[in-house]
């Protein structure tokens, strides 16, 4: 075991010069950040430079956090020129997940996705992996390189969070990799990064669904109106299943001339998705998990006359009744038209 990682380990570091420059390109979510900065750690001493650029514009709050907070130099992609460089790496992606992946002819590919079969010079693709980061911890530690606090605490926050606190899939080496590194991190740092998933001007949404909410028994119903990022419905629908007696949150807003439903459900007696589907899936696309899930519906479909997109509270009475109806929809062609009226309202 320990030989085939520092064989690895050597394989890698052959493929770089000391002259070289190296680019390494990442579509920018927490695996990617951390495991770039890994690259750049290892290559230290071993390349002239080491320059990261994001493919992504990166804007989810907690990555923004955790660039600040863990002073994450990145480059836009669109700043740079790629033929300056000698030497281009790929983490966490590989190069038919983009375009401008598969143009750019890469050295080294070091990836956790499904295989599809790409090689390059240096190719190290373990699928099993439930983080890019936990394979780039093994080379740290091949190379016997002790990881500097924020780079430990990169690498702890992108295993947390690409293995969802390890309820999705996981390896025996990512939780030897992140006890390795809880050693080693910042934790509360970490949990500054991973709580900061707030906007400031998300806040005005949260004044909208405390005032205009509506219970039904253990529902929790709110429609925010026009939203800037159907995200922000994810945030609140997330945040009224906090409250204890809650089982379903269910909370929309309008975004790109869409009607967007958010559902939350405690997913014991209930499956989100099948009502999900069952209640809007003749209208756009719907469905999800038995926890989670979302309909999207055009506002062009969206010619009930008890609905007007324009009228916050009539939306909501018509996303209420339609959910509180006891049958389902018929979902026959000729049914269409009968399941867009809603059934008498409920108050
Ligand atoms: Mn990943």
């Amino acid at each position: 075991m320990r030989s085939k990682r520092a064989q690895r380990l050597i394989e890698f570091q052959r493929q770089f010069q000391p002259a070289d420059g190296v680019l390494v390109v990442i579509s920018a979510d927490p695996d990617a950040i951390a495991s770039a900065m890994a690259v750049s750690r290892l290559l230290r001493g071993r390349a002239h430079r080491v320059v990261i650029a994001n493919l992504n514009q990166i804007s989810r709050p907690d990555n923004l956090a955790m660039v600040r907070l863990l002073q994450v130099r990145l480059t836009p992609f669109a700043e740079i020129r790629p033929q300056e460089y000698q030497k281009i790496v790929l983490v966490d992606a590989q190069p038919s997940h983009h375009e401008i992946f598969a143009s750019l002819k890469a050295d080294v590919i070091i990836d956790h996705h499904p295989d599809t079969g790409a090689r390059a010079p240096f190719t190290d693709i373990r699928p099993q992996y439930g983080a890019t980061a936990s394979i780039l911890t093994e080379y740290l530690r091949a190379a016997r390189i002790v990881p500097a606090r924020r780079l430990a605490t990169a690498l702890y926050h992108a295993i947390k969070t690409d293995t969802d606190d390890f309820k999705r899939q996981t390896a025996v080496e990512d939780l030897q990799a992140f006890q390795y590194l809880f050693r080693r991190a910042n934790i509360p740092l970490a949990r500054r990064i991973s709580q900061a998933d707030l906007r400031l001007e998300y806040l005005k949404y949260f004044k909208i669904a405390l005032q205009g909410m509506r219970r039904r028994r253990n529902r929790v119903f709110a429609h925010l109106g026009p939203v800037s990022s159907p995200d922000v419905c994810v945030i609140i629908a997330d945040f009224f299943m906090r409250i204890h007696t809650v089982s379903w949150s269910i909370v929309s807003g309008v975004c790109d001339r869409r009607l967007v439903v958010i559902f939350r459900s405690d997913g014991i007696r209930n499956h989100a998705g099948r009502l999900a589907q069952e209640r809007f899936g003749s209208l756009g696309s719907a469905g999800g998990h038995a926890a989670m899930a979302r309909a999207e519906i055009p506002l062009a479909e969206l010619r009930d006359p008890a609905l007007d997109p324009k009228d916050p509270r009539r939306t909501l009475a018509w996303i209420i009744s339609r959910i509180e109806r006891r049958r389902p929809p018929r979902t026959s062609p000729g049914a269409r038209e009968a399941a867009a009226v809603p059934a008498p309202s409920h108050g």
